[in-house]
């Protein structure tokens, strides 16, 4: 066995405790809850990638309009020679975008916790962007205190697309925020987008698709817990469940036990009771006041905010507050 594949494994052994840890108080706990990064395995990563092609989930779809339809402004607040520094590098469908209209990037150091997505991500933009200089960093951004592999003195422009913000509660999205304007520096900026407040009707359609896609993509967490945790859910006997909570202003989604049943992963057994959920996300939506209130709260100003016609979805332009 050579050294990266012992490192590969011993990877892997670390990420399955951290995710048998985590089931174990998740359900343990009451309300019973799971962290929404553990819906990120690999089958969970493509049921995401089919989600965001529904005719239901219009949020891909409409930020990829606006960062289409202004990279330009973006571009020139943000000045040349930039560093872009993602957060979180899903496809890099996206950052293509802002790469195309930036002048003279100094680099492109996409952040994630998947290797693999990370070295998928990378060989992509250096077979297309050849002149590119890119410096990926396998972490997990939500815990990063600082970016060695990045030295210089070019502006940092962050990058947190996606409405990824959504899945944080208030305090953890100004906690991340003034993680990120630290990371970022005095004169650092970052380009985040965010869902917006809408038709109840619309919200609630784009998290339960006619599909069933998004059902699949709650459900594969109790197939990971028993093919890594040899759990023995049945996924007949559970359902997606997603609604819009008006008062709180967010999407709320949980797996629900459809009948009384005990379950047995990671050595224990844990009993359910008919109707009896386990939280796995929550999906924030903002209103531009409510997007501007969470930037002060870290220490930052929107300095512009873009949306289209229909302001489904906004695109807004954060520096560091003096
Ligand atoms: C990746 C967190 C932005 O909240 O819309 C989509 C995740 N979950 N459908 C979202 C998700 C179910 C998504 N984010």
């Amino acid at each position: 066995m050579n050294g990266s594949v012992l490192a590969l494994d011993f990877a892997e052994t670390a990420d399955r405790e951290e995710f048998r840890r985590a089931v174990l108080a998740g359900l343990s706990r009451a309300p019973r809850a799971i962290p929404a990064k553990f819906l990120y395995d690999a089958r969970g990563s493509a049921l995401f990638d089919e989600i965001c092609e529904l005719p239901e989930y219009y949020l891909t779809r409409t930020e990829t309009e606006i960062l289409k339809r202004h990279a330009a402004d973006i571009a020139s607040r943000a000045g040349p020679g930039c560093a872009l520094i993602e957060f979180g590098s899903g496809s890099s469908v996206k950052s293509r975008l802002l790469l195309d209209a930036l002048d003279d990037v100094a680099l492109y150091s996409p952040i994630d916790i998947s290797r693999q997505h990370l070295d998928q991500t990378a060989a992509g933009l250096r077979r297309d962007y050849p002149a590119l200089k890119v410096a990926p960093i396998c972490a997990d951004y939500m815990a990063l205190d600082g970016l060695p592999q990045i030295d210089g003195d070019a502006r940092r422009l962050g990058f947190f697309p996606g409405s990824t913000i959504g899945n944080l509660e208030p305090a953890d999205a100004t906690a991340f925020l003034r993680r990120a304007r630290r990371l970022l520096g005095d004169d650092g900026a970052l380009v985040m987008g965010a869902d917006l407040k809408k038709d109840p009707q619309r919200l609630h359609d784009a998290y339960n698709d006619a599909a069933g896609v998004t059902a699949a993509f709650t459900l594969n967490l109790l197939r990971r817990m028993n093919r890594e945790l040899q759990g023995n859910f049945n996924l007949e006997a559970f359902a997606h469940e997603a609604f819009y909570n008006q008062l709180e202003g967010r999407i709320e989604i949980y797996f629900r036990s459809l009948r009384e049943q005990s379950v047995a992963v990671a050595g224990r057994t844990f009993g359910f009771a008919e109707g009896e959920r386990v939280h796995t996300e929550y999906s924030y939506k903002y209103d531009l006041a409510g997007i501007e209130a969470l930037a002060r709260s870290a220490g930052m100003r929107a300095a512009e905010t873009w949306t289209e016609a229909h302001r489904r979805f906004a695109v807004t332009f954060l520096v560091a507050a003096p």
